[in-house]
């Protein structure tokens, strides 16, 4: 069995923050942030749920972390022995990814000797509802110890607290919390039961917000005591009772013991590595960023599910409020398409099945058709607020636009949809609202082109390109050639709709009517084209801005965590640019454009670049390789496949607080590895690759699934095996 493990010696006040992000772990359902067991609020431990959220008051609606059951904390000879607040002599932390189990080891010196906590856990992978904890300890002499362990309702929140009302109690070896959140009087319940492997005294403190089994023993010098935990987390999204829910299903696994669990766990991630593990010969240290990319990315798949989708900071907290945005189809989606094709439908089947959020929203700002929220969550609903920063210097909230003008959206769910169906071949979503998804999204860039005077040209104004610095801008590109596809998707689904699906729409949309009216839309949108220097100007006037380097932008600075953006950031009145735009274009449509202008338009906006979105860096690495050039390429692929592993990444929009795991960035490592570096290309049921492999890697290989298929792919540098497996 392989071995992927990540390790940090000694323990740094300054990495808990940053360790929380990287030593996570999760299942889709939750995602536990990889803290320590005796943390409480102030270092932000989460146990984060997916897919259910709350409000309280003027703050921003974010999601649940559910009371904590993994918290611990011990005393020996009367004192305490947790961190940050008494120094270890010796401490670790350990993830192994390939299994998705956390470990701590600490060691702390006494007057007497040594007292040593080791603990482990896991998000079990194959019963979302389940985590489970081994928490073992050890004195080097006799020792009065306490344990309290238990579970930790006051949990941390950004913009809570969302529990109005928190109930502790006991059932039979249970204790159980339920909490009900604010907005919507939701349950979260979370059941929990211990074992210990030694001689003991137990009772069960019930404090403020904690209900803590105390559990006293005499340490025998070098031996260890174990003490191994279940919790369930049930909610009323899931259950009418999860009270009863969580009790059942944590009964159910102590039972089955904590040694079932873990090995359970291990063989299902086994069994996942089997199809997604991508193998890198000569580099030792891509492969590992990389297949930890791929953990972080399939921690948050939400495999338990048929309709749901993953946030831009996954199940990492409550950054970014938990929403979606077009992260997940234009850089997750891939990923989930060629490994489980099923997690990619649940995926899209969210954005269908919140259609209605999204008509909602094109009609509140006086549009037609759909309108996606820019921070999607349930049914739809934006989170985004029209004050999304906070300005620095003033401390008031300051008007963005994200909301109202980032119409590109709609365009990246139609994207997905249409991925969907062409890299299964399974029409299924189509036909379940897909058609009438892409239809809508189609209305609504139809309802705002804007035709220029004197001329048959359509145009798009007013409008923010994943630029975000650029605010209310005309004619971005990406934007235009993404709305452009979407009226020529929404052409040929309404040409080569079956007679079935005509008849079923026919009644809400004039089919032949609109296909020439999309036609005609695609047809007449304006592009802008590539200028005499082949550079390709990013939205209208772009090129008028002054032109200076990101650094002297950034010595501009007044304050480390100012904004960019918007009226008065630094950067909007020079062509500085926040993240890949142009650039995200030539990827998508790159047959579109010669080698040459490829060239041209990547050497002139990657020098003016921030990178200020972890989004950007896998878009230039693929742009590189499709242009040939994998060692320009390859710097680009490390920063994506490192993002949560070497911190660093932006932690605040002005004083708003932004970091947690970057799964966008995960997926665009993924994205490099194989379609860039490994040239996969999917078309009428055919595989091709052409591979641009670093001059370090000898080997690459990795499977996917397409139409059906397995294929596993083999690239050297000189050779190219394609192997349809089943
Ligand atoms: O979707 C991105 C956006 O493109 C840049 N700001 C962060 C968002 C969430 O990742």
């Amino acid at each position: 069995m392989k071995d992927w493990i990540i390790r940090e010696k000694g323990f740094s006040k300054e990495h808990i923050t940053l360790n929380g992000n990287k030593f996570i772990c999760g299942n889709g359902y939750m995602g536990i942030r990889g803290t320590l067991e005796e943390y409480e609020k102030e270092h932000l431990p989460a146990v984060n749920l997916a897919g259910i959220y709350d409000k309280v008051g003027d703050g921003w609606r974010e999601p649940l972390n559910a009371p904590n059951a993994l918290y611990t904390r011990i005393r020996v000879d009367g004192r305490d022995y947790i961190l940050p607040e008494v120094e270890a002599s010796k401490h670790e932390q350990v993830l192994d990814y390939r299994h998705g189990i956390v470990k701590r080891s600490t060691t702390w010196k006494t007057g007497r000797g040594e007292v040593t906590v080791i603990s482990e856990h896991f998000a079990h992978y194959t019963c979302p509802h389940i985590y489970c904890m081994q928490y073992t300890i050890q004195t080097t002499f006799h020792a009065e110890v306490e344990v309290y362990t238990g579970i930790d309702a006051d949990v941390w929140d950004i913009h809570g607290p969302h529990y109005d009302e928190i109930t502790l109690s006991e059932s039979g070896e249970c204790i159980l919390a339920g909490a009900v959140t604010h907005e919507k009087g939701e349950t979260v319940a979370v059941a929990e039961q211990c074992g210990v492997s030694f001689f003991n005294e137990q009772r069960v403190d019930v404090q403020e917000k904690k209900i803590l089994h105390h559990i006293s023993f005499i340490s025998e010098k070098e031996k260890e005591v174990k003490i191994e935990k279940i919790a369930a987390v049930y909610t009323t999204q899931d259950v009418t009772a999860p009270e009863k829910a969580a009790l059942e299903e944590v009964r159910n696994a102590f039972k089955k013991g904590y040694g079932a669990c873990k090995k359970e766990q291990i063989e299902a991630w086994e069994e996942h590595w089997k199809t997604a593990e991508v193998e890198i010969e000569g580099d030792k240290e891509a492969m590992e960023a990389l297949n930890y990319s791929l953990y972080q990315l399939q921690s948050i798949a939400p495999r338990h599910v048929e309709s749901l989708s993953i946030g831009a900071r996954g199940l990492s907290g409550q950054t970014y409020k938990g929403a979606v945005f077009w992260d997940t189809e234009m850089f997750m989606l891939e990923y989930f398409l060629y490994t489980q094709p099923e997690t990619a439908r649940t995926l899209l089947k969210y954005r269908i099945d919140t259609l209605s959020g999204a008509q909602e929203k094109a009609r509140a700002y006086g549009h037609k058709g759909a309108f996606y929220a820019w921070e999607s969550q349930e049914g739809g609903y934006d989170a985004c607020t029209d004050y999304n920063v906070t300005d620095v210097f003033t401390g008031r909230p300051m008007r963005t636009y994200f909301k109202d003008k980032q119409i590109h959206i709609s365009s990246a769910v139609v994207y997905g949809i249409m991925r969907y169906t062409n890299v299964t071949g399974d029409d299924s979503l189509l036909k379940e609202g897909g058609i009438e998804t892409i239809l809508e999204c189609a209305a609504f860039y139809d309802s705002l082109l804007l035709q220029k005077a004197h001329t048959q040209v359509y145009e798009l104004h007013d409008v923010i390109g994943p630029d975000e610095y650029h605010e209310r801008v005309n004619n971005n590109g990406y934007t235009n050639r993404m709305a452009k596809f979407t009226f020529e998707t929404a052409v040929k689904i309404l040409r080569e709709a079956e007679e079935e699906t005509l008849q079923r729409i026919s009644n809400a949309y004039p089919v032949e009517e609109l296909a020439k009216r999309y036609q005609e839309d695609a047809d007449r949108l304006y592009l802008p084209q590539p200028e005499k220097d082949g550079v390709v100007e990013q939205f209208d006037g772009y090129r008028k801005l002054e032109d200076v380097s990101v650094d002297t932008v950034r010595s501009r600075l007044l304050h480390e965590k100012e904004y960019w953006g918007g009226a008065y950031g630094v950067a909007a009145h020079t062509q500085v640019i926040k993240q890949a735009d142009v650039v995200t274009w030539m990827v998508m449509f790159a047959e579109e454009f010669s080698q040459e202008i490829l060239q041209k338009n990547l050497d002139y906006y990657e020098p003016r670049t921030e990178h200020g979105s972890s989004l950007s860096a896998c878009m230039y690495a693929l742009l590189f390789c499709k242009c040939g050039r994998p060692e320009c390429a390859y710097p680009f692929f490390l920063k994506s496949a490192k993002a949560d592993l070497a911190g660093g990444g932006k932690e605040w929009a002005g004083s708003v607080y932004i970091g947690g795991t970057h799964p966008a960035a995960a997926g665009g490592a993924y994205m490099t590895a194989v379609s860039g570096f490994g040239g996969v290309v999917l078309k009428d049921g055919k595989v091709t690759v052409n591979p641009k492999l670093p001059e370090s890697w000898k080997k690459l290989r990795f499977h996917i699934r397409y139409q059906n298929k397995l294929y596993q792919i083999t690239e050297t540098k000189d050779s190219v095996n394609v192997e349809c497996l089943q």
